[in-house]
């Protein structure tokens, strides 16, 4: 038990367990958060192509079993080098070229099938990077934007795998949870698209964020040496149009570069018990 409630560690691909909890603890909804991100799908294909897929329908079948309503977060990356670069429409080419991205899509047709045959109320959006200081950050291509942050913070360099011009979408975490919030709590008939709604917050380059850092941790030095992840940045979008989500929910971002930078630099200060005079503490 936490103080948040009870807990319990579950594979998401041992469904008989995943059953015996939701009637254990009589569960309503299911936000189905597990999955092999892109980096690290490239990585071993065959496991991110299992779990990503086997994991998702069970949460399907539960939820069409016990009425449930679900969330399945798709990403930016169901995106790829033939889709429009920039304000990627809703509705778009969609061809990715990472595992990540091809079981997201798939992902996306399903949780559509799932809605049109048996009425399950599943909901997703497709999240940009995602960056957090609750937590490391695990395999993605965006894991940079959560990384620097902390070797700001700690006083050290930072060496960035992506290159200094690399334009990629982001949302910081207090605007993703309380987002996906309002679309979980939306009405049923506001929800007017079924395989997932673009989402975005803001788009920034390494260059950009680093000078944003550096208002605030003056002398900290990024250098950078791409790697493979590069290549999958280049195949997703600069920047997203999340109108519809707008329009159909009432999506709105609140955090901008700046604010994000200092709601970062401060709870990793708090952290890492570090004082940040640039920022006042
Ligand atoms: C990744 N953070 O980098 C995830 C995300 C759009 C990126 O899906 O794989």
């Amino acid at each position: 038990m936490t103080s948040d409630g009870p807990f319990e560690v579950l594979d998401v691909l041992y469904a008989s367990r995943l059953r015996e909890l939701i009637e254990k603890y009589g569960v309503t909804q299911i936000y189905h958060l597990a999955a092999i991100l892109s980096a690290k799908g490239e990585q071993h294909p065959q496991q991110a192509w299992d779990i990503n897929m086997r994991g998702l329908f069970n949460v399907l079948e539960m939820a069409r079993d016990f009425n449930l309503r679900l969330f399945f977060p798709s990403s930016i990356a169901v995106f790829g080098p033939t889709t429009p670069r920039v304000a990627t429409p809703q509705d778009t080419i969609t061809q990715p070229t990472t595992v990540y991205g091809i079981s997201k899509i798939a992902g996306e047709n399903w949780c559509q099938y799932f809605f049109l045959k048996y009425g399950v109320d599943v909901r997703s959006v497709r999240y940009p990077g995602i960056i957090g200081y609750q937590s490391l950050p695990g395999g993605g291509t965006t894991d940079y934007a959560v990384e620097v942050f902390h070797e700001a913070v700690k006083g050290n360099p930072y060496t960035c795998f992506l290159k200094a011009d690399m334009s990629l979408p982001m949302l910081y975490m207090d605007d993703a949870i309380r987002g996906t919030l309002e679309l979980m709590e939306a009405s049923p008939s506001q929800i007017r698209i079924r395989t997932s709604y673009n989402m975005a917050g803001l788009s920034f380059t390494p260059a950009e964020v680093t000078r944003a850092i550096q208002q605030y941790v003056p002398g900290f030095t990024v250098g950078y040496e791409p790697d493979f992840r590069q290549q999958i940045a280049e195949s997703w979008p600069s920047s997203i149009d999340d109108s519809a989500a707008r329009e159909d929910w009432g999506w709105k971002p609140v955090f901008d570069l700046d604010y994000m930078t200092r709601d970062m630099l401060s709870h990793l200060a708090d952290h890492y018990l570090v004082k940040l005079p640039g920022l006042g503490r």
